[in-house]
């Protein structure tokens, strides 16, 4: 179980400012009178201490109140071209902003939650005891902000007022963090204190890149200490190490659902979006491991809301709402094209939105290119790694992409034009009717599937499985991604697991969500066929979700199967029909027969490891159990391939 405030808080130890008058006089001799005032329009008392310790702390030679007006926004953007943080680009407010060679994504190897002795982390996240993290602060953290302006700004990780919705403080000397934030969250400035008090709680992210030389990347860090909800990043500047309002209150907020709020809230690595079909509109919220799509699945919606994050909770009627903590995207850029993703393409190459690029290639004209971006590359430009040209090789003698993989742009959503900009900012959240759960799947589950009941659902979500993808520093190899929410988890797996069977399983939750999974990476070499080549394509998303639409309205029909339940081709084919692609029966039966003993496998490698861990609920190897006696006696009865008409003479349509 989470304690808070147990232990010392190591932001005070080291500011050293324990009351108001303390603060009060520090701002006094730190901050010119504009950023007093600004400060002093802001009561609650833990939020000044906090601010003071973190100035005491930092000792910056200016300090910065951003309060999101118009002229403190400018103020950060012209303070990130000053500094070099960002660079101006071809277009009017673009601008690029590029991350260390060798940190362009979560260092996860130097990331750490500070823990109590005796306090439990997830087995698969690293740990440092409270006084090594407090030694490590006080040696580097300390003084690192010497000559630069530390930047202070009041958010909201929700539509203000949201249930679920909770303030936090962003402090860094880095303008370009600041700027990320104002675009990917909620000002909240002028009404922190009333939050706060609503929340009951806000969370505080206090970073700083230093001078950002390479050498001190070994030295950087990221730490989250739970029982404080205070983030430290130093030494680094790429977003998702810094920008800890995302992935650092993320990993609060899913404490705050498993731990506070059991069988009420979940805390999701998910997107939002809504479907209208024929007058009516239905919500989807679905998980993937960064770098799977989510980005690409969310835009496929009429009724866009979030592509990265969801706070879920059970409303007074019963129903699943959710909201988007942020109101932007930190999507990947790579692949996005006019043809996959026309709505991004908009905001990304017509002026008007206001957007950061993050180590993408910016050519002679300055104009910002990325890989599979379905236009001309340019023979030369500048990116990640310096100046760049066709055919360059880097000291190993191994070629320089164009862009890096995990290349990014910030924007916010409302330049994107099917953003559902009332839904997205309504403080009841939108009704989820389904969720869904994908990862990187080369040869073993089919498209799309329907768990036979939320426990089967929680199964399908702990059972994700994914490729490694450009998302983290060192990452290789495929491994097990239990709801596409493993790494943000701090604490057990098994107490994560247990509140996802009671929230599903809620007598409150009425009606309950379809649960499906979803798969968009089968293989040709997996399915009878040659090679890596994908079976489906990107525009295929819109027929999968189309279809669970439906179903969702009782307008189709399944087939029962141990995995869950299986769309009929001929429901599938006028979807893909719609989309003006042709759907064989021949591809409909390599992407749904049953390949047995690839699920049997991969049953057996989760259950082995869920073994490993303490505590994991029954239920779990109740449902494995159960799936597994069903695929044997297919098998059985007509071996390790098992195609939907087999299927249906044991099963039957339903
Ligand atoms: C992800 O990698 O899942 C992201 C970007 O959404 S970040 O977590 O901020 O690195
Ligand atoms: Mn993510």
């Amino acid at each position: 179980m989470l304690k808070l405030e147990e232990g010392v808080d190591i932001l005070a130890a080291i500011g050293g400012i324990n009351t108001s008058d303390q603060a009060e006089a520090l701002f006094e001799a730190r901050c010119e009178e504009e950023e007093q005032k600004k400060l002093r329009r802001i009561s609650n008392e833990q939020a000044l201490l906090k601010i003071a310790n973190a100035i005491s702390m930092i000792r910056p030679e200016e300090v910065f109140v951003n309060t999101g007006s118009p002229e403190d926004r400018e103020r950060v953007r012209v303070l990130s071209l000053a500094t070099g943080a960002e660079h101006p680009v071809a277009m009017r407010d673009h601008t690029v902003h590029f991350d260390l060679p060798h940190e362009q994504a979560r260092i996860i190897d130097r990331t750490y939650y500070i823990v109590n002795k005796g306090m439990e982390t997830s087995v698969l996240a690293r740990s440092l005891q409270r006084e090594e993290a407090h030694r490590y602060l006080e040696a580097h953290m300390r003084g690192i902000g010497e000559g630069q302006t530390l930047l202070i700004g009041f958010f909201s990780r929700g539509p203000i007022g949201a249930k679920a919705a909770i303030p936090a403080l962003e402090i860094t000397t880095s303008p370009y963090v600041m700027h990320s934030a104002d675009i990917l969250y909620r000002n909240a400035y002028q009404l922190f204190d009333a939050e706060v008090e609503r929340a009951g709680l806000f969370f505080t992210n206090v970073h700083s890149e230093g001078s950002n030389r390479p050498e001190d990347l070994p030295n950087a860090r990221v730490f989250m200490d739970r029982s404080w909800l205070t983030t430290y990043s130093l030494f680094c500047t790429y977003a998702g190490n810094t920008l800890l309002l995302k992935k650092g209150n993320h990993r609060f907020a899913v404490d705050l659902a498993t731990y506070f709020r059991e069988g009420e809230e979940l805390s999701e690595h998910m997107f939002i979006t809504g479907l209208t079909r024929r007058n009516r509109t239905t919500y989807f919220a679905g998980a993937a491991p960064s770098g799977c799509g989510k980005t690409t699945t969310a835009m496929t919606g009429t009724d866009f809301v979030g592509d990265d994050l969801a706070q879920l909770w059970i409303a007074e009627d019963g129903t699943l709402r959710a909201i988007n903590p942020e109101q932007g995207i930190f999507g990947i850029v790579r692949d996005v094209s006019r043809e996959s993703d026309p709505f991004l393409m908009d905001a990304l190459r017509q002026e008007g939105a206001e957007v950061i690029w993050s180590n993408v290639l910016i050519d002679v004209h300055g104009v910002p290119h990325w890989e599979g971006h379905g236009e001309a590359y340019p023979a030369r430009g500048v990116n990640f790694r310096g100046e760049w040209w066709q055919g360059k090789t880097d000291e190993a003698d191994q070629p320089v992409p164009l862009s890096h993989p995990n290349a990014r742009c910030t924007l916010r959503c409302t330049e994107i034009d099917n953003y559902d900009r009332s839904a997205a900012e309504d403080p009841r959240g939108v009704e989820v009717r389904v969720i869904t759960y994908s990862g990187r799947d080369s040869d073993t589950m089919p498209p799309v599937r329907v768990a036979k009941s939320p426990d089967h659902g929680v199964v399908i979500g702990a059972s994700i499985l994914s490729a490694a993808t450009a998302t983290e520093v060192g990452a290789s190899g495929v491994r097990r991604q239990p709801w596409a929410n493993e790494p943000f988890i701090p604490g057990p797996l098994s107490d994560y697991m247990a509140a996802q069977f009671s929230f599903f399983n809620s007598d409150r939750l009425d009606p309950k969500p379809l649960m499906a999974g979803l798969n968009y990476f089968l293989t040709h070499g997996a399915r009878g066929g040659e090679g890596e080549e994908l079976l489906g394509q990107k525009c295929d998303v819109e027929v999968w979700l189309g279809w669970l639409e439906r179903l969702v309205h009782g307008e189709v029909e399944t087939i029962e199967t141990p995995i869950g339940y299986l769309p009929r081709y001929e429901d599938l084919e006028p979807l893909f029909s719609k989309i003006d692609k042709a759907y064989p029966k021949d591809l409909y039966d390599r992407q749904f027969s049953l390949y047995v003993d690839n699920i049997l496998a991969r049953i057996e490698l989760q259950e082995a490891a869920y073994r490993r861990e303490k505590a994991v609920p029954r239920r779990l190897f109740e449902i494995y159990e159960e799936q597994r006696e069903g695929l044997a006696a297919l098998k059985a009865a007509f071996g390790p391939i098992v195609s939907v008409e087999q299927v249906m003479e044991t099963t039957g349509a339903r």
